[in-house]
């Protein structure tokens, strides 16, 4: 059976796992202004492990297209005390960081996964993580947040995707990153249409090695939006129809705001295809 080294972690990839998210931010597209307090992003974390999250991934800047930049002090101090006081609980805590130096305090302060958007571009990302014990998601986009959803273009946007993540995948092994610890993700919703994100779902099990297990984050985001005509509030049906076809086309962990309702549409997949 294949596992996903997490530090001292060891998660088994024989069913899908649920990424519960936590943006700990003002101005979070999905969620934003909710757990902007340590307090309340804490309690929230705990009650998406309650619900099943099989790892939760906390975010101290925005991502969303157009989204205001945060410095390292302020996303230090917004990230940080999350991840201590969430360091005793029994699921695996992922920082979803472009920024090295947060990469490498997040490690020390015991981070067991490193989520980087930036597909660990910047100098010294590979380096702040080789040396742990901390698993990878490296992650695709075109362009940056603040201009990424301009003219996103592409000849071959599964095929593209693909390259990219190969690429960067190499990078983090000849750094001394083995596979065990490496997870990639197309990166919905960072640089693409509507269509470069439909052909992206329909060639999930395209996008990387067999032996790589890939991330779908696809919840409450605008391609849900566009489909079903429902602004973020609503957009829970069909995130979890996103989830579970990406599941179904080989996705190994999903990121999702609604753990609940993703756990349950997940445990009938499981159930029919006797993945239990
Ligand atoms: N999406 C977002 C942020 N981080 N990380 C990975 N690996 N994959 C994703 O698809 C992904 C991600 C954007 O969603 P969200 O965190 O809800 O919003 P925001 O960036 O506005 O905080």
């Amino acid at each position: 059976m294949k596992f996903l080294h997490c530090g001292k972690f060891r998660l088994a990839l024989d069913r899908p796992l649920l990424m519960g998210v936590i943006n700990i931010t003002p101005d979070s597209f999905s969620d934003g202004g909710n757990f902007a307090r340590t307090d309340a992003a804490v309690t929230h974390a705990r009650r998406l492990v309650d619900e099943g999250a099989d790892l939760i991934d906390i975010g101290g800047e925005s991502t969303r297209p157009g989204a205001a930049a945060v410095t390292l002090e302020e996303e230090r101090r917004r990230v940080l005390p999350v991840l201590e006081a969430l360091a005793g609980c029994n699921v695996p805590v992922s920082v979803d960081t472009q920024k090295p130096e947060l990469m490498r305090e997040a490690v020390a302060a015991g981070a067991h996964m490193i989520n980087d958007v930036n597909g660990f571009e910047a100098d010294g990302a590979v380096a702040a993580v080789a040396g742990s014990e901390c698993a990878i998601c490296i992650m695709h986009k075109q362009g940056s947040p603040q201009t990424m959803q301009g003219a996103p273009a592409y000849r071959d946007v599964v095929g593209e995707v693909r390259d990219y993540l190969a690429a960067r995948i190499a990078v983090a092994q000849a750094a001394g990153i083995t596979q065990a610890r490496i997870v990639a993700d197309p990166g919905f919703g960072f640089g693409k249409t509507l269509a470069h994100n439909l052909e992206l779902l329909r060639g999930l099990d395209r996008l990387a090695p067999p032996a790589i297990p890939v991330l779908a984050g696809l919840s409450r985001k605008s391609m849900i939006g566009a489909i079903t005509g429902r602004d973020v509030e609503g957009r829970i049906f069909g995130s979890v129809a996103a989830a579970l076809i990406a599941v179904q086309r080989g996705a190994a962990i999903v990121r999702v705001h609604d753990v609940a309702a993703t756990r349950d549409v997940l445990a009938v997949w499981q159930a029919v295809s006797g993945k239990t």
